[in-house]
């Protein structure tokens, strides 16, 4: 430790699901520095800079200090004491008139596991309802459905360091040099090294200048790819017989449908040549040891749950998975994401995906907390939305979430928002989505608490305090204790330690988890009763009755929007390297200076015929709303295509997303949304340039 700092605590980045282990220096009781931990088993070292640099947002003046009420208008400062009062009263009022089902909880998967596991005890027990979702819906609730429907588990099959020993890695809907670019880099030396990457984007990424081959299929037409390899595969018996006849299920019925999708057909639907997507198919199953890691470009569609099923498939029949250098591996966008669901804030599920309706598993949790719980689910994000706006549900309790500029279709959330009768918000910033409650109570981010966090490998690793909250805050971990209690139902944790006791004794494939053994390696669960954990699943059996896998026929369908005469191209949305999603922290850092602002990035062909150029302005309109943007035109996209991240609020980027969203786990289709753009009217030309 240097002179300079007072203390050095080494904890895990906030940000994203890669989970960097950081060092943070403290000095003047603020974290001045952050430098990576060396023995990170996610980092080796390394960080990104967010979780290097972006740390003043934890020492803003515009940080929630005191408890906040609302008074007219505005807001007026209150205490601790007043304003917990303030919402058991609500809570409690409306529970009795209305009953506990007209009150709904957000975690956050900002949060620490031990967080998120208090906030749906307290949904559950204190408040007595199911109703408690996390951000997950709108991100990976796709990927945790299928893998679960194929494998058993909902997590990562394998963990980083597959990558490193794959010969191939298939990237598809996947953006890690921005996303998550600790994980970026490390792909970047193992293709320097001779790892064969594969991308398919319909923006050319920039791992596709590491790769061997990029396919720029069409937004929306995942299905149709992933059959064409898996059409490919067969053909040419490119299959692992052995494989499939030891380990799986349902085979025969793939190789059914695969004839369909011939390379020509495929070409057809995605816009990638054929030959690529033969090369492609070749490359990826000609391989010993095969990856395949995605993001939300497979998961924020109409179909994203079906296509995770067919790259699933496509991992069985070539026998990738359970072995070193053969994983799937979902990048899981938050730094907790994977925690806050394996925690149970999910409307059907306690921890380690129990359902609710197991009345098992639902007795043993009312025997732990001393009361009573329905067997049925509550209900998932979009549902409360939709709820509000009907009348049915009463109050919120939104926990580190920015709904109002994140979820979809801005309008709707805020015609809901204001349709509650009581919001509370436990948050760090005011936000949009703090502009409608009743009550803002002050909290900690990741630097003032303690507890741990899952990356996306199932990692979990601790976090510890390097600094106090600011003014008047408390940790999230003390607030959500003393709501609870004063809902009437009081919770015995002394510290967030005493809570993943409590995880490891009523969840057995945590059962070895505990703040002590997880240390500074971290555990990859299922941690058995001695610790051990586990860095490679389904090594033997996968976890479905009879340990076998279960491949699924889904056929393509068309995405949920198209293009039209009025519409003519396809908004992709998603995210940029510099900022983080709402952006509260990150555009308080020195990171908005990089990027000042959200910018739509638009083919030269496109943009030309709409007489725009660098720097102009756009008008962006879809079925649901308008927004506008100032151009960045850029031959990376596919023509035809535009796309926006949703990082700052002014902007209003998710008013044009509309209601569309997967089938099976209602994840909104974030990624193709037909638009028209125009240049701006009111547009003001820069004076030319002499
Ligand atoms: N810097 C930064 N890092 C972040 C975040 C952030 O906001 N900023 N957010 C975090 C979160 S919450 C998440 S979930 C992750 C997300 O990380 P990623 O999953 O990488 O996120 P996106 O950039 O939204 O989308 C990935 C890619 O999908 C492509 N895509 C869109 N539609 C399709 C399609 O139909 N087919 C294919 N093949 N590709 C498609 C897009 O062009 C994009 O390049 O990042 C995390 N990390
Ligand atoms: N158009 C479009 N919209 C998208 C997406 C997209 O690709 N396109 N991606 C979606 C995805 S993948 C996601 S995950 C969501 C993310 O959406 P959000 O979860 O709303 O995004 P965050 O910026 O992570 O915001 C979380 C909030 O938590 C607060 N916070 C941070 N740390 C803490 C803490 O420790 N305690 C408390 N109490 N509060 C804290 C922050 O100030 C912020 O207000 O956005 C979705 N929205
Ligand atoms: S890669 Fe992710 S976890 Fe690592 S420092 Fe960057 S934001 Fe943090
Ligand atoms: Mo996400």
């Amino acid at each position: 430790m240097s002179e300079r700092f007072e203390q050095t605590t080494t904890t895990t980045c906030g940000y994203c699901g890669v989970g960097c282990r950081l060092e943070a220096h403290r000095a003047d009781g603020n974290v001045v520095s952050i430098s990576p931990a060396l023995d990170g088993p996610a980092n080796k070292g390394h960080t990104c800079l967010k979780g290097r640099f972006a740390h003043q947002f934890a020492r803003s003046r515009d940080r929630l200090q005191a408890p906040l009420i609302r008074e007219g208008d505005g807001f007026r400062l209150a205490t601790w004491e007043e304003a917990i009062n303030k919402v058991s009263t609500a809570l409690n009022g409306i529970k009795a008139d209305h009953g506990p089902d007209a009150i709904a909880g957000l975690a956050s998967s900002r949060a620490t596991n031990e967080d998120c596991y208090v906030m749906q005890r307290m949904m559950r027990a204190a408040i007595g309802t199911h109703n408690i979702d996390n951000c997950s819906r709108v991100c990976h609730s796709p990927t945790s459905f299928a893998l679960r429907k194929s494998f058993g588990l909902s997590g990562a099959t394998g963990s980083f360091d597959d990558i490193e020993q794959a010969d191939v890695a298939l990237l598809i809907g996947v953006n890690p040099t921005q996303g998550h670019p600790v994980v970026g880099a490390r792909i970047k030396q193992a293709a320097l090294k001779g790892l064969k990457l594969i991308t398919a984007d319909p923006r050319r990424i920039e791992l596709a200048d590491y790769g061997r081959i990029h396919l720029g299929n069409r937004p929306g037409t995942n299905a149709a790819f992933v059959w064409g390899l898996i059409g490919v595969v067969i053909r040419d018996g490119l299959i692992d017989e052995d494989f499939i006849a030891r380990r799986t299920e349902g085979y025969q019925a793939v190789e059914e449908m695969a004839h369909t999708y011939t390379p020509e057909a495929v070409e057809e639907v995605t816009g990638v040549p054929a030959a690529d997507l033969e090369r492609a198919a070749h490359m990826y199953a000609g391989a010993d040891r095969a990856c395949i890691l995605w993001g939300l470009g497979v998961t924020e569609h109409k179909y994203g749950s079906e296509v995770v099923r067919l790259l699933c498939n496509l991992a069985l029949m070539t026998g990738n998975v359970g072995r070193p250098g053969a994983a799937l591996l979902p990048l899981r966008g938050q730094n907790n994401v994977q925690g806050s669901s394996d925690m149970g804030a999910l409307p059907d599920t306690f921890t380690d995906y129990r359902p609710v309706s197991d009345d098992a598993v639902t007795s043993m949790f009312e025997q732990r907390w001393g009361v009573e719980m329905k067997r049925e689910k509550g209900m998932k994000i979009p549902e409360m939305f939709d709820a509000a706006v009907a009348g049915g549900l009463k109050a919120m309790y939104i926990f580190g979430e920015d709904v109002a500029q994140t979820d979809p279709d801005t309008a709707h959330v805020a015609e809901a928002l204001e349709s509650l009768d009581f919001l509370v918000c436990q948050e760090i910033f005011e936000n949009e989505t703090t502009r409608y409650a009743d009550v803002i109570l002050p909290s900690s981010s990741f630097l003032e608490k303690t507890g741990t966090f899952t990356n996306a490998e199932r990692r979990l690793q601790l976090v510890e305090a390097a600094k106090e909250p600011p003014g008047e805050a408390k940790t999230d971990f003390e607030i959500l204790m003393t709501v609870s209690a004063a809902l009437g139902h009081e919770m015995e944790y002394e510290t967030p330690s005493d809570v993943m006791d409590e995880i490891a004794e009523m969840t057995p494939r945590y059962a070895g988890l505990s703040h002590e053994r997880i240390g500074r390696k971290g555990l990859m669960w299922p941690v058995a009763a001695d610790g051990t954990d586990s860095p490679i699943l389904y090594t033997d059996e996968f976890e479905l009755p009879g340990g076998k896998a279960h491949f699924a026929p889904l056929p393509y369908k068309e995405p949920g929007d198209a293009v039209d005469d009025d519409f003519q191209l396809i908004l992709v949305t998603g995210r940029r390297l510099e900022h983080y999603n709402a952006g509260t922290m990150t555009r308080r850092t020195g990171n908005v200076d990089l990027m000042t602002g959200d910018v739509l990035e638009i083919h030269p062909d496109d943009a030309a015929p709409r007489d725009l150029d660098d720097g102009g302005i756009a008008t962006v309109t879809s079925r649901v709303g308008e927004i506008k943007l100032p151009v960045q035109v850029t031959d990376r996209i596919e023509p035809g295509h535009v796309f926006t991240t949703f990082h700052f609020p002014e902007v209003r980027t998710n008013l044009l997303v509309g209601q569309s969203s997967d089938v099976n786990t209602s994840c909104p289709e974030y990624k193709v949304i037909a638009v028209s753009v125009e240049h701006a009217q009111d547009r003001e030309r820069e004076p030319a340039l002499a």
